[in-house]
């Protein structure tokens, strides 16, 4: 079955219980095998929203990844998430970062996702539970990524 690591992030709410409703909804489709710590992390990209918590999750699924992003769409409008702007605060996101060794382009599905490798908030989570994993684009391992990040970008990521 593929191997699928999963973000999730929520800043505004009861984050905590946002995160762990996500985990029991995506629970219906996706064998959840493992899950890093929660952090308490500093908005990136636009940086005038309260911190966020994120997560990142490995699973199993038979599902395709455009019906894992359904799936996932649905879920964040089930847990009350409403549209704002580019980067802006949300109840909860739940994104793919990566499925197998899939490498995927298109207009609404990039996997690796995009921003996985500049993003502390994702490698910190990631390299806590899958730290070998070797980025198909790029060629390098999760613990090489984090490795290269400036530190102020891995201050802002706390163990929550
Ligand atoms: N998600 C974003 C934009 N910025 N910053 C943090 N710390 N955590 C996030 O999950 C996050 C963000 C867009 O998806
Ligand atoms: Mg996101
Ligand atoms: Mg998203």
């Amino acid at each position: 079955m593929p191997t699928v690591f999963i973000g999730l992030g929520s800043n505004l709410g009861q984050r905590e219980e946002n995160l762990a409703a996500a985990r029991q909804l995506l629970a219906s489709q996706v064998r959840l095998l493992q899950a890093s710590a929660l952090y308490e992390t500093a908005p990136w990209g636009y940086a005038d929203q309260p911190a966020f918590l994120n997560q990142v999750l490995r699973g199993e699924t038979t599902l395709q990844p455009s019906r894992l992003l359904r799936l996932f769409k649905h879920i964040e409008r089930k847990l009350g998430r409403e549209k704002t702007f580019h980067y802006g605060p949300r109840v909860i996101d739940i994104d793919i970062l990566v499925y197998d060794d899939l490498i995927m382009q298109t207009k609404h599905l990039q996997i690796p996702h995009p921003h996985l490798h500049e993003r502390a908030f994702v490698l910190v989570p990631l390299a806590e539970i899958a730290p070998e994993w070797v980025h198909p684009v790029l060629g390098k391992t999760v613990s090489e990524l984090l490795a290269a990040l400036p530190a102020e970008e891995k201050a802002g990521v706390q163990r929550w």
